[in-house]
């Protein structure tokens, strides 16, 4: 399989399917396409139907939408456990997922994901407020409710994890003061291995999007 996603550093929709995948084990290659706006990224088309990525190729199977190649990985792989077990679980780690997917556009747009961004806070309108607000709760009713037997929102790492991951990264970056539930599990998730993985790559990477960088 091969995974073809944006730059790390900024690709905030590439890093949810990649840690999933990476964290579960699963054998698959990276292709790096660098994301260019002053082009209109028109290269992805050669990759992609959506003219986005992430896009997973499995042989000639091809899956876009970070959310479905996260389903569709879980599908292919049982064993890898990228869902909670328990049905009802399950179903709410699906709401969370889908609610990040569809939703916080208010804190996509205002605080990007840029690993390479020294931290330090910025100031932000009510509806990214808003959005750190109810993602702050979601986290916190996970913990309480169905984080037990690990430090994840559902106690071990599942999909839900990986949608919120660049969420983690941009609190880190605009230090958005968070509560201490949110702090651990924050903490949970940059000590992964996979976490770790891909920011260091990350790191090493020098192209600059001047509208992401705020
Ligand atoms: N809903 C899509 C969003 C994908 C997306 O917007 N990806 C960005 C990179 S993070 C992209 O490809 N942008 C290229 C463009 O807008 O031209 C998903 O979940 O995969």
């Amino acid at each position: 399989m091969r995974l073809v996603i944006g730059n790390r550093n900024y690709s905030s929709w590439s890093f949810r399917p990649w840690i999933a995948m990476r964290h579960a084990g699963i054998d698959f290659e990276t292709q790096v396409v660098p994301l260019d706006f002053t082009v209109d990224n028109v290269h992805l088309l050669e990759h992609s139907p959506s003219k986005r990525v992430p896009v997973l190729y499995d042989g000639d199977l091809c899956i876009w939408e970070s959310l479905a190649i996260c389903e569709y990985v879980a599908e292919r792989f049982p064993e890898a456990g990228l869902w909670p077990q328990n049905p009802a679980m399950r179903a709410r780690a699906r709401s969370i997922s889908c609610e990040m997917h569809a939703g916080f556009s208010a804190l996509r747009n205002s605080l990007h994901m840029n690993m390479h961004r020294k931290p330090a806070a910025l100031a932000y309108h009510e509806g990214t407020a808003k959005d750190i607000a109810r993602i702050e709760q979601i986290w916190a009713d996970c913990r309480a409710e169905t984080g037990q037997g690990g430090p994840f929102l559902f106690g071990a790492f599942t999909i839900a994890d990986a949608m919120f991951a660049p969420v983690v990264s941009r609190f880190h970056s605009y230090q958005v003061p968070v509560s201490p539930v949110s702090k651990a599990y924050m903490e949970a998730m940059a000590a992964l291995p996979a976490w770790r993985e891909w920011e260091a790559e990350a790191l090493t990477e020098d192209w600059v999007i001047p509208g992401s960088e705020v």
